[in-house]
């Protein structure tokens, strides 16, 4: 396979409800998707970076620049036949905009795939046909609201549910879900880094709710201040913003920091460094699961191949397509029991839909290679 031009095609896509996180609300994505045109196939991949630098240092706008003036040039001065397994390698001399590099490797590793007809989830090593659905909930306007919010999730089949906190928005929250829901629901919450050690005692109060974790309670490169609040709560530390790439995963539970992490793909560069740490995590018996960043479905397809992996052994984030949007631009990913099915089509099994897409289409930009 030979690229020949890549498009990058940004997209407006309303959510169904207001998401709030300890970072900020969002009520839409724009989303950025890499299309890569070769010879014998197409590839796609999407970027995660949100609109605001608010969950990390990338955003949207940002990372499409970066594409355009710095990763795209290099790459194609790599030439035409450059292969997923060498981008990492090529773009290493631009340092950090891992999700911009995600984007771009993944729609080169899928445009590859398909030329061959594997899956991504068989190229990965993926040993199960579905996967376990968790829903993220974002913070509520009210305990009452939260309630009734867990109870539709769980209607829906969800079978694991994650409540975002933040000072003000932790105790009573878990305390009322648990009430309500009772103590075999998996359950877990993410701060997205609102604390800091000096709240210790206050995280230690979920401890008696029986979490599956905390993610992410400390900023993104405290990886000391984990360690430390690892040894004052009983809740297990699982890491999401802080985990860049394998070294620092590596480092992280080497030092204590975190006894679980959420991997995306997007957060550390791509789906080939995402199976790294997963392997290493799997050796070691740490245990893995596959986060999300509001994903079309060509994101979640993705995902969905990567938590095929045998390492991950706990729900992820990898909703059904309608919590997030009412109109996907793929078809729709659904739950069957509160699982989501692994795509066994060549590469990610899905592609856009194309007068969805046309619809969701903001601007479109064609580079030659
Ligand atoms: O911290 O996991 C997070 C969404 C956007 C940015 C960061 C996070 C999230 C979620 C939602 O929690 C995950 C999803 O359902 O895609
Ligand atoms: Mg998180």
């Amino acid at each position: 396979m030979r690229i020949q031009r890549v498009v990058l095609h940004r997209l407006a896509m309303p959510l169904v409800s207001p998401f709030r996180t300890s970072f900020g609300t969002e009520t839409a994505r724009d989303v950025l998707l890499v299309e890569v045109e070769g010879t014998d196939s197409i590839g796609w991949g999407e970027c995660v970076a949100m609109s605001e630098p608010l969950y990390s240092s990338e955003y949207v706008e940002g990372a499409h620049s970066v594409i355009r003036s710095h990763l795209l040039p290099r790459l194609c001065a790599a030439g035409p036949d450059v292969k997923a397994e060498e981008v990492a390698s090529v773009l290493s001399e631009v340092k950090g905009h891992q999700m911009a590099k995600a984007a771009i490797e993944t729609a080169i590793l899928d445009a590859g795939l398909r030329a061959v007809g594997v899956s991504l989830a068989a190229s990965l090593g993926g040993a199960r046909q579905r996967v376990a659905a968790g829903v993220s909930v974002g913070i509520a306007t009210s305990i009452s609201g939260l309630i009734d919010t867990v109870g539709g999730y769980l209607a829906d089949g969800y079978v694991r549910i994650k409540l975002k906190i933040e000072p003000g928005w932790d105790v009573e929250p878990v305390a009322a879900v648990r009430e309500r829901f009772g103590p075999d629901l998996p359950l877990q919450v993410d701060a997205n880094t609102a604390y800091t050690l000096a709240d210790a005692a206050h995280l230690a109060q979920l401890d008696r709710f029986g979490l599956l974790l905390i993610e992410q309670p400390l900023a993104e490169h405290d990886l000391s201040g984990h360690a430390d609040l690892a040894r004052r709560i009983e809740t297990p530390i699982c890491l999401d913003e802080s985990i860049t790439g394998l070294a620092v995963a590596v480092d992280a539970l080497d030092r204590g920091a975190c006894s679980i992490i959420n991997i995306k793909a997007g957060r550390v560069g791509g789906y080939l460094e995402a199976k790294a740490i997963h392997d290493v995590c799997f050796e070691r018996g740490v245990p893995v699961w596959c986060g999300g960043m509001l994903e079309t479905g060509i994101g979640r397809a993705a995902n969905v191949a990567l938590a095929s992996l045998p390492g991950f052994s706990l729900p992820g984030d990898t909703s059904a397509s309608r919590r997030y949007f009412q109109r996907d631009v793929t078809d729709p990913f659904e739950l069957d029991s509160g699982h989501l099915a692994v795509p066994a089509g060549p590469g990610i099994g899905v592609a856009p839909i194309p007068e969805v897409l046309e619809d969701l289409t903001t601007s479109r930009e064609e580079i030659p290679w």
